[in-house]
């Protein structure tokens, strides 16, 4: 039997997931999850790496306490977050989360006082995020730039930690808005305009790699498996988008739907003029020479925010369920404002919007829970037309993967207000399309459409058909009313 480890680390969890083919089926099994979260320390907020590291070892021991002896091992992360390193491999300093507040403003004065936005976008086909890496980097103390002998990105740093070797992986590298869609590297302007130096980065390098064995302390305590380790789609959402399982002739849009709510399209060109830009859309590189054309829209981050405000009281599952007994449509929130990205308060935040805009006061958790589903399910309505607008393509399939795909009253509100299907799952896909790409890496699959096949036969996702909605287009003049509102898009 072969086997094949996925270290999936989404913003909220962790998981390491082992998977075999069995009678051509994949089965996977968790072997090991953790929760994640950024902690705050002197007001900034930061990524526990060494914790992170030692919840990846204490899975690969799992994995061989449960008698694998042998596999091959990707990782994938969230994006844009960093590490510094010194010639001797050494963290020159805490791990900075995306959301930390240092990159307040971060863009505007990047674009004021440097490069244009249209500049960088022809360039990158990157959207505008304020913690992209590029903003994070320009705000980062210059002398820790000066000193670092590399930069990798979270995953990258993992992959160094576990192998010894200096990879800057591709899918995840585009999301540091620093890598040129024309030359299909580093762009030299943009290392400049921050100071950098080329060789700072380490080869851009693709998914599917084969990098080789754990470092010899590692292996050769033989508390472990014996792995051999294989770039992964280190971006998270590039991991999800192979993991999604498309595989008729149906055209289909996509959202990885966990921390982030990330809707799009699989291209094979990247799509970048002024429309794109002024929407928001991004350009991420995908594995297998594909892009992701998507837009970040803020996701359960929301939820999560409510739920753990509230003391964990109740399962993302109880929300659901409660918020599913709710009157619908009662109290909406403009998601992607930026007031929503790291509110001290994610629950009085979306109540004092709500009071502001005259709406009734969500009071309870099942309240807030409808309040942030339903106001999902309408941004993703709209970022769906714009997809549309901008593609050109009607889309037949709406596919969500990723945690959120277990929600059904998000995934059946979203079928009801765009009137197409939605299939959901598998809930797992990031940790699959990782798995995926190390299979088709050892040959066991003939390459990603052989993968999407063998994951729709192995994981058939639940269909949600559209129901008709009472008082939708009066409903959507509302939407639209209430996005007015908002102060600034994420
Ligand atoms: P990430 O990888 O960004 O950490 P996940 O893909 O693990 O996120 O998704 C986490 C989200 O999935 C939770 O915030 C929650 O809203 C949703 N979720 C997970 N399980 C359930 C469930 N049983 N019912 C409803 N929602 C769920
Ligand atoms: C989702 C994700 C997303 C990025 C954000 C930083 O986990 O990787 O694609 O924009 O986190």
């Amino acid at each position: 039997m072969t086997y094949a480890i996925s270290v999936d680390i989404g913003a909220s969890s962790g998981r390491l997931v082992v998977a075999s083919l069995v009678e051509n089926k994949l089965v996977i099994n968790e072997i090991h999850r953790f929760g994640n979260a950024f902690l705050r320390k002197n007001r900034h907020d930061y990524w526990d790496m060494d914790a992170l590291l030692a919840e990846i070892m204490t899975g690969l021991k799992k994995a061989k306490a449960a008698g694998i002896d042998q596999c091959t091992l990707g990782i994938d992360t969230w994006g844009v977050d960093y590490v510094l390193l010194d010639q001797n491999g050494k963290r020159l300093h805490d791990v900075y989360a995306y959301r930390d507040g240092r990159t307040t403003g971060a863009s505007e004065l990047f674009h004021q006082k440097e490069l244009d936005r249209e500049v960088v976008y022809e360039k990158t086909g990157i959207q505008e995020l304020r913690f992209n890496t590029l903003y994070q980097l320009y705000v980062h103390e210059q002398s820790q730039l000066d000193q670092a002998a590399h930069i990798l990105l979270v995953p990258d740093y993992l992959y160094y930690c576990l192998t010894g070797r200096l990879i800057n992986e591709t899918t995840n590298a585009s999301t540091t808005q620093l890598l040129n869609l024309q030359t299909r590297s580093f762009d030299e302007e943009l290392l400049q305009t921050l100071g950098l130096r080329r060789n700072q980065f380490a080869e851009l390098t693709s998914p599917g790699t084969i990098l080789g064995g754990l470092k010899s302390e590692f292996a050769d305590t033989g508390e472990y498996p014996m792995c051999q380790v294989v770039v992964a789609p280190t971006h998270d959402t590039a991991s999800a988008v192979v993991g999604v399982p498309a595989c008729r002739d149906r055209t289909w849009a996509y959202i990885s739907s966990g921390t982030w709510s990330l809707l799009g399209t699989e291209r094979k060109e990247p799509l970048n003029g002024e429309a794109p830009m002024k929407a928001n859309y991004t350009n991420e590189w995908g594995a297998y020479d594909t892009f992701r054309f998507l837009k970040n829209i803020m996701g359960l981050w929301m939820i999560q925010e409510v739920r753990r405000e509230d003391g964990a009281r109740y399962s993302f599952a109880q929300l659901a369920e409660q918020a599913e007994r709710e009157p619908a449509f009662r109290s909406l929130v403009p998601c992607n404002d930026e007031r929503f990205l790291n509110p001290d308060s994610m629950t009085d935040t979306i109540r004092a919007f709500c009071l502001d805009s005259g709406q009734p006061l969500p009071d309870t958790p099942a309240r807030l829970a409808r309040c942030i589903f339903d106001s999902l399910a309408l941004t993703y309505f709209c970022a769906m037309e714009e997809l549309e607008q901008l593609t050109g393509i009607r889309y037949e399939v709406l596919h969500i993967v990723g945690g959120g795909a277990n929600n059904r009253l998000l995934s059946q509100l979203t079928a009801d207000l765009l009137g197409i299907e939605v299939h959901t799952g598998p809930s797992e896909a990031t940790a699959i399309g990782n798995i995926a790409v190390q299979l088709i890496a050892s040959r066991e699959l003939a390459d990603l459409k052989a993968a999407r096949q063998l994951i729709s036969d192995s994981f058939p996702p639940a269909v949600h058909y559209p129901q008709p909605l009472p008082g939708r287009e009066e409903l959507i003049n509302r939407w639209h009313h209430i996005n007015q509102m908002t102060v600034k898009e994420t």
